[in-house]
């Protein structure tokens, strides 16, 4: 018998993937347009700032019916204004596929948010697990001093819808409010 390397190799301490399908997004506040509520602090600060990182390995096709794909996310500790640095968040294109996320480093938050636009939140920490069920939005959110560095596993099909959230947005921003995070609905 053949035995081969494995697809690839997780630095479990800090959620690095290494292996010849990972590829990297980064996103930047100029991608982030729209995002936070404080346009004028947005606009104000560097568009080439580095909000959050993505690794994903790509063993399968994204699109491809009955894969998986697995990802690490890295999103910098920062506000605009006094929201907190988070992703851009998303439903996923076919909307029953779920999702799970953990917490690999730092601290945050996970926004979820369901249809009829009712957001919940759910603390992320190192070994926190997170179940995304089918149309859920998902957006996470650092509120610590740290990366904030969280896996995901989903389905290689899911898609991501981030045009819902462009039009309507979260129903709950989190922001520092005396030094500590709150939640702002509404
Ligand atoms: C994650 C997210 C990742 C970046 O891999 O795609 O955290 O967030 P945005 O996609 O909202 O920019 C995931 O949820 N995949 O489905
Ligand atoms: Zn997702």
């Amino acid at each position: 018998m053949n035995i081969q390397q494995p697809a690839a190799k997780v630095n479990w301490a800090t959620g690095n993937l290494e292996g010849k399908k990972v590829s990297k997004t980064v996103r930047k506040l100029k991608h982030l347009e729209g995002v936070f509520a404080d346009e004028e602090a947005y606009s104000s600060m560097d568009p080439e700032t580095v909000v959050y990182e993505v690794e994903v390995l790509e063993q399968e096709q994204p699109g491809k019916e009955g894969g998986l794909l697995f990802g690490t996310s890295y999103l910098y500790p920062g506000k605009v204004g006094d929201e907190y640095f988070m992703t851009k968040g998303h439903f996923h294109e076919k909307r029953d596929r779920a999702e799970y996320y953990w917490g690999i480093r730092g601290s945050g938050l996970l926004l979820l948010m369901d249809e009829q636009g009712v957001t919940t939140a759910e603390q992320v920490f190192p070994g926190s697990l997170h179940y995304v069920p089918g149309h859920i939005a998902h957006r996470l959110v650092n509120t610590g001093s740290e990366v904030l560095a969280v896996g995901a596993c989903w389905p290689s099909d899911a898609g991501h819808d981030y045009g819902s959230i462009a039009d309507r947005g979260f129903t709950a921003r989190v922001k520092e409010s005396g030094g500590k995070a709150a939640t702002e609905t509404g």
